[in-house]
């Protein structure tokens, strides 16, 4: 079956290539200026780049076509064509049979060569005719593609053919991340963001190869999500918001639309119920969880530490079960955090005994625990995952358990911290993070904790301050695309100097996906040529 799938595929390479040697002599020849693959703005900085110095055209006679071995490369391939349409205009044919005249082609193709390590590896092959993109599964091709849509330049070429052109410089790319784990966190609980604002972030986080959005769902402020059994939770729960603004929740429909949205661009949903601080939403709507001996009251400031479950009684378990399996059924990924941050008012006891008795809940409905570093305090097992923000003595806990370490440090992570003295939004309890802090630092070796305990980089953007895309943007971006090198490029490729440069020339791209960003004066920004009005944004 394998045998005879690749067979059909390699048929088909060869039938492509062939097709396409006879058509060359139709093709005018372009001649390209020599071009130099090695300094193209690429972030993250891939792996290994051999520049061959020449150009392939893309135009309207360029069409692309996938491997056959594994339909999802198929949606790989039309994922592509949508974009290079809103960045160029041009719609390109997707697997046609009958592709019109046809000069040139992207090939994304499933290749199990011994190169491809792991699931994210890609080779891209550009040469003047031609684009394969190799991979051996489609998370590793969508990886590829989001490299070749950085090549693509926003503006054509004009001045050297009738048509449009878009000159993509020849070469090759070997790249493969360094860690596998590589996410933001969205605090949608302080103030909540609509399923179209979580879109518009995820689609840019992909662009930059991120792979995971943590969905910080729950806090004292508001309940956000859906949960079928307790009602009340979102009815009461999910009311209002910092600043008594009217909040609001995600249906467990909405959730679901966004899990697709997100499996789409290969990017995992880490769903986040924190408990047993931050719960004071949660108590509002059913006073039977709450534990910290006053009446719970809705909550719209941005104090923390003040609210705890009720952690010795059995109602709880039955209530986190509850939240725990209707949130598993909708979460395809493997993990459910449940936070376990800043219980100060929960007794030490009384936070051990609930986090070990969590886990064994969401083990129950076969997923992973993560929690806040506090949580390696508790016995938990070498499969529950803890994430650095504040404690050392923790992580070391977590490290001595076994436990794989996401690093998320408020003092470098934080896109919650302001810029400096001036930012308008974010806090400054950890630090001031100004774009080059937050780059210039090594996941590889952080803290002296060991990197085989090191899952990933996790940048969290906490809402206290911020109430709408806009402001959001501003915190965000540009300092989540250095974290998406900080977590996918080795230690040796990474270099500010470098970076600060590819990271000038996002702008005209930043610009037309009409995001926020913070203009941050250490770097040198491209002014966007971006004139193409008439073309959607993507
Ligand atoms: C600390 S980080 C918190 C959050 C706040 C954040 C603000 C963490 C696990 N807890 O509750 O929103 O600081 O920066």
């Amino acid at each position: 079956m394998i045998k005879s799938t690749l067979i059909k595929s390699f048929v088909l390479l060869i039938a492509l290539v062939t097709f396409l040697a006879c058509q060359e002599n139709k093709v005018k020849e372009i001649n390209f200026p020599p071009t130099d693959l090695g300094s193209e703005n690429l972030i993250p900085k891939p792996l290994k780049i051999i520049p061959t110095h020449n150009a392939f055209g893309l135009d309207h006679t360029t069409a692309i076509y996938t491997s056959q071995s594994d339909k999802s490369f198929e949606g790989v391939g039309s994922y592509l064509a949508d974009k290079i349409k809103s960045k160029t205009n041009l719609r390109l044919p997707v697997n046609a049979a009958d592709a019109g005249k046809v000069s040139r082609m992207i090939f994304i193709n499933q290749s199990d060569s011994e190169e491809l390590e792991g699931p994210e590896a890609y080779q891209l092959y550009i040469s003047k005719d031609s684009i394969i993109v190799n991979a051996k599964t489609s998370e590793g091709a969508f990886r590829g593609i989001q490299t070749l849509r950085q090549l693509i330049p926003e503006t054509s070429n004009d001045t050297l053919a009738e048509m449009p052109l878009w000159p993509i410089p020849t070469g090759k790319i070997l790249d493969e991340p360094n860690f596998e784990f590589r996410g933001s966190m969205l605090d949608v609980a302080r103030h909540f963001f609509s399923v179209d604002d979580v879109k518009k972030y995820i689609d840019i986080l992909a662009y930059y190869k991120i792979n995971v959005l943590h969905l910080h769902l729950t806090d004292d402020q508001g309940w956000r999500i859906e949960i079928k059994s307790w009602p009340k939770l979102t009815e009461v729960g999910g009311s209002t918001e910092v600043g008594g603004e009217a909040g609001g929740f995600f249906t467990q429909e909405d959730y679901k639309e966004l899990v697709a949205y997100a499996q789409q661009r290969y990017m995992m949903i880490i769903p986040e119920i924190d408990m047993p601080g931050h719960t004071n939403a949660a108590s509002v709507s059913y006073p039977i969880l709450n534990g910290n001996g006053k009446t719970p009251e809705l909550y719209e400031g941005t104090s923390v530490g003040f609210s705890t479950f009720d952690t010795r009684k059995d109602t709880i378990y039955s209530f986190v079960d509850d939240v725990i399996r209707e949130i598993s059924a909708i979460t395809p990924g493997p993990y459910i955090h449940i936070g376990g941050d800043e219980s100060h008012v929960t007794k030490k006891n009384d936070y051990i005994y609930f986090v070990n008795k969590v886990e064994k809940i969401v083990q129950k409905y076969g997923k992973q625990m993560i929690g806040w570093d506090e949580v390696a305090t508790a016995d938990l097992d070498s499969t529950s995952i803890a994430q650095f923000w504040a404690s050392r003595e923790n992580v070391e806990e977590a490290v001595q358990k076994g436990m794989k370490v996401i690093l998320s440090p408020a003092t470098k992570a934080y896109l919650d911290m302001q810029y400096d003295t001036l930012s308008k939004y974010g806090l400054h309890w950890a630090a001031y993070i100004p774009v080059d802090t937050a780059y210039v630092w090594s996941p590889d070796s952080y803290a002296g904790i060991p990197k085989e305990s090191i899952l990933g980089v996790e940048a969290p953007l906490w809402s206290e301050t911020i109430s709408n895309i806009d402001e959001l943007e501003y915190l965000a971006f540009p300092r989540v695309i250095g974290y998406s090198e900080l977590s996918w490029s080795t230690e040796e490729n990474r270099n500010w100097d470098d970076f600060k440069v590819r990271l000038a020339n996002q702008a005209p791209y930043l610009d037309r996906m009409n995001v926020k960003y913070y203009p941050s004066e250490l770097i040198d920004w491209k002014k966007s040529k971006f004139s193409y009005k008439e073309i959607e944004k993507d």
